[in-house]
């Protein structure tokens, strides 16, 4: 039905908004040298998690994940307006707002250990939209050059 197809069309043109606010929000956070940030393929380097926010959860495809670049995708399939932070290690970002049916992109480089992901609108996060994500796996402290 067509209100499908109009959905589909935003999803696939809001990430690449976010995408670009977001690059902008790094350079101005000005800790964000490291991460080899060569060109403006983000296709690359950076794994994706699809993250779906329903009312009132947080769904991630898994909690656990290796340390390095990730691009959350998170999509609001719920009736009220949510977003996504990701909060944890000394970083903290998140999505813009997402209105039912939108999704935004959030690029960011998990290192190990704990981080919490959850909805800051409201008080969606104590009605149960949050999960904790576990980053670990000491695989990458030599060799890769990751
Ligand atoms: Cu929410």
């Amino acid at each position: 039905m067509a209100t499908t197809l109009v959905t589909f069309m935003r999803r696939t043109v809001a990430p690449a908004l976010a995408a670009g606010a977001l690059a902008g929000i790094l350079v101005a956070c000005g800790d964000g040298g490291g991460g080899g940030n060569g060109g403006g393929d983000s296709t690359t380097s950076a794994t994706q998690v699809n993250v779906k926010m329903t009312d009132f959860r947080m769904q991630l495809p898994q909690t656990t994940l290796k340390a390095g670049e990730y691009t959350f995708v998170a999509t609001n399939d719920g009736h009220h307006d949510h977003a996504m932070e990701i909060e944890g290690q000394g970083t903290e970002q998140k999505t813009r707002t997402l209105a039912p049916g939108e999704s935004a992109n959030l690029t960011i480089t998990l290192k190990d250990g704990m981080y919490e992901v959850f909805c800051p609108v409201g008080n969606h996060k104590d009605l149960g939209m949050k999960t904790e994500l576990t980053v670990g796996g000491t695989s990458t402290s030599d060799g890769s050059g990751y």
